[in-house]
């Protein structure tokens, strides 16, 4: 009895440990009077910035305008998304396929847009899948997923898709360790030690188009890669990533993996890597990896199986690679504006280490080092250390910079961001959040060129915020105003999924790139009608290819007639709309498919395969005019081996027969 009292009293005290460390005391008053007028938008005007968000379990990414928090867009990436008919019409299913087949779903945790010269360019945003690994290329043009590369060797793709202040390289380190792809992965997991390694892989980007490739992987000891940054200015050339579990454990990490007091941040010599490459020291391996490429002309995605990939072993060119000391499960691995600071977030650390590139370089070029770790030397701690940011409050996570000296720290634990100086490391302002932060985000905050108006926090408990629904609360968005001295919430909104990293960027550096329609006369997809005049059905054996215009207010043909249960149909649908923001939708009853929806000047395709005979109403889904409703039509189904003759019209009552073809 007794004991259970003490338990059930422990129990109750890890409740308020819990909640007084979640729960900022100044809750109530946290929101000024002004904050109304700093976040708001007049009606029809336009935010100041985009703000690019992942969404984190749900896979996609979406576009907030900030300061008004208003959800623009959510871009389908890594998860089939029936609004949108991505992964569902034939020509968005390449995609999404893999080494594994067809992946309908994935975990996003960043978000990270092009550079040039360091600072944000405004072409595309690449987002992380952490699941099955890859990296996908949006393209700000469209606002839609264009390139999708799986990472060979790899599991769990989490310190990605950061870049380097060109854009030459997106980067994907594996957050599992596991056997090479080359090797047999059926084998005792207790043999993680000899047997597991950690790869990380360089992805160039094509200077004009954006078109991906892995130029190399490096191979390295089992450890866990959990977050990366480049290098920039004076550090152009370098990369760096944060690792936990040196311990190479392969169970219960929350223990087992805790239990050095240091683990690393790798420093990567990239250039040194490409001049390996170039003087043939690389090895190619074989794997198996897809490379799905979406073609703005055909409208069509293709998918390519890769064979081949390049690797270089960091243990042998022994200069590409150096493991910097970091204290306790390092986490966000930052670097400032100037390229001079490298700032490692400890999970369990009561203090922030920063290092100093100019320092490391030293250590390096002195060998200061305190011996190696599986082959890669480990670079002194003191060596290459600036300083420590002391008692900066409970569970770092991630830095962001304003470019004005400042960094601003998440703390998970203790539920704020601290506003410190990087050169003399002490705080200088802190903030609470509601509750529990992970990433944070300041426009162009991991650029050359901060523009540092905004910070935004991406909170995981929302308890208490918003109205209960249900088992399940939203994650959350918080704004404050950092123009001042001290940081100023205005805004607090439900997001999209899960939020980890998010990007923002003016406006102005997006918007007039945004395109407004495809241009019909450029369609060059296979079953396209150009115009009314060209729809008709055909029909290929057991296989019926509907060439399908829509137009306001009706589909050319509407009426189809001659179909057959055991018939595979494609509805290939074009648009031929010439304006901005007038999509048509198409939809069958019965289909075991989401809709299409589809974009004036494109062609995209259902495939139904009917079941039964009977009649089945197609109509559009998005309502398009005020004859949106009588946007409809009929397609009828005969049994299996019936002579009713393959038919459709629009707007005959005799409609006009074909010849079925041969
Ligand atoms: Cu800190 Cu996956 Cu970037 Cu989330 S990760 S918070
Ligand atoms: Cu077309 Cu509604």
């Amino acid at each position: 009895m007794k004991k259970l009292h003490l338990a059930a009293l422990g129990l109750l005290s890890a409740v308020f440990f819990m909640q007084t460390g979640c729960k900022p005391k100044n809750a109530n008053n946290a929101v000024t009077a002004d904050a109304a007028a700093k976040a708001y938008v007049a009606p029809g005007k336009y935010d100041e910035f985009y703000n690019f968000v992942s969404g984190g379990f749900s896979g996609q990414m979406s576009v907030y305008g900030l300061p008004s928090g208003r959800l623009l867009r959510v871009i389908p990436v890594f998860s089939v998304d029936p609004e949108k008919g991505w992964g569902y019409s034939e020509e968005t299913k390449p995609m999404l396929n893999t080494s594994h087949g067809f992946v309908p779903w994935d975990d996003l945790h960043h978000t990270e847009l092009s550079q040039t010269n360091g600072e944000i360019d405004g072409r595309w945003v690449f987002g992380n899948a952490n699941n099955t690994p890859r990296v996908a290329r949006i393209d700000l043009g469209t606002f839609r997923t264009n390139e999708i590369i799986e990472l060979p060797n790899s599991a769990g793709n989490h310190s990605s898709p950061f870049i380097t202040e060109n854009t030459e390289y997106v980067v994907a380190g594996t957050r599992f360790s596991v056997p090479p792809d080359n090797v047999s992965g059926d084998i005792p997991i207790s043999s993680y030690k000899q047997n597991f390694k950690g790869y990380i892989s360089f992805i160039s980007v094509g200077k004009e188009d954006g078109k991906m490739d892995i130029a190399f992987q490096l191979q390295l000891p089992g450890v866990n890669f959990d977050l990366s940054h480049a290098g920039k200015g004076k550090s152009h050339g370098w990369f760096f990533f944060s690792c936990y579990n040196t311990e190479q454990a392969n169970t219960l990490l929350e223990v087992n993996a805790s239990q050095r007091d240091k683990d690393f941040i790798l420093a990567v010599n990239w250039k040194k890597a490409e001049e390996y490459l170039k003087a043939g020291k690389g090895k190619k391996v074989a794997t198996k990896y897809a490379h799905n490429v979406y073609d703005e002309k055909t409208h069509t995605a293709k998918s390519e199986i890769k064979t081949e990939v390049m690797v270089l072993d960091a243990k042998e060119l022994k200069d590409i690679c150096y493991f910097i000391p970091c204290p306790k499960s390092p986490h966000g691995c930052d670097v400032d504006p100037t390229g001079e600071y490298i700032v490692g977030s400890g999970k369990l650390a009561a203090l922030i280490p920063v290092f100093s590139f100019d320092k490391l370089q030293k250590a390096i070029a002195d060998k200061q080092f305190e011996g190696d770790y599986e082959g890669i030397p480990v670079v002194k701690y003191e060596a290459a250390l600036h300083g420590e940011v002391q008692k900066p409050g409970l569970g770092p996570l991630h830095t962001e910079f304003d470019g004005k000296g400042n960094a601003y720290t998440t703390f998970f634990v203790s539920s704020e961001v601290v506003k410190w100086n990087i050169k003399d490391l002490k705080v200088v302002d802190r903030a609470p959040t509601f509750y529990s932060v992970g990433h944070l985000c300041i426009p162009g905050g991991d650029s050359k060129k901060p523009n540092a108006k905004y910070v935004i926090a991406y909170n995981k408990i929302t308890k208490d915020r918003y109205l209960p629904t249900g088992p399940e609360l939203a994650q959350s968005a918080q704004l404050y105003d950092i123009s001042g001295d001290k940081m100023q919430l205005i805004l607090d909104f439900p997001t999209i999924g899960e939020p980890h990293y998010a990007q923002a960027v003016a406006a102005d550096v997006i918007k007039n790139r945004s395109v407004k329609f495809f241009k019909i006369e450029e369609n060059a997809h296979p079953y396209v009608a150009k115009g009314e005049a060209n729809s008709k059905v055909v029909r290929e054996g057991n296989k019926v290819h509907v060439y399908m215009t829509s137009v306001r207010s009706h589909f050319s043909p509407d009426n189809i007639e001659g179909v057959r249960v055991g018939d595979e149909v494609y509805f290939h649908v074009t648009n031929l709309e010439q304006d901005w923001d007038v999509p048509h939708g198409f939809a069958v009853k019965g289909a075991s498919n989401a809709e299409l929806l589809i974009m004036p000047g494109e062609t995209q395709t259902l495939k139904w395969v009917p079941e039964k005979s009977g009649m089945y109403p197609i109509y559009c889904t998005d309502f398009c005019s005020a004859l949106h409703q009588e946007m409809q039509g009929y397609v009828r189904v005969s049994p299996a081996g019936s002579n009713v003759p393959l038919t459709f019209s629009t707007g005959k009552t005799q409609p006009k027969e074909t010849a079925p073809k041969k």
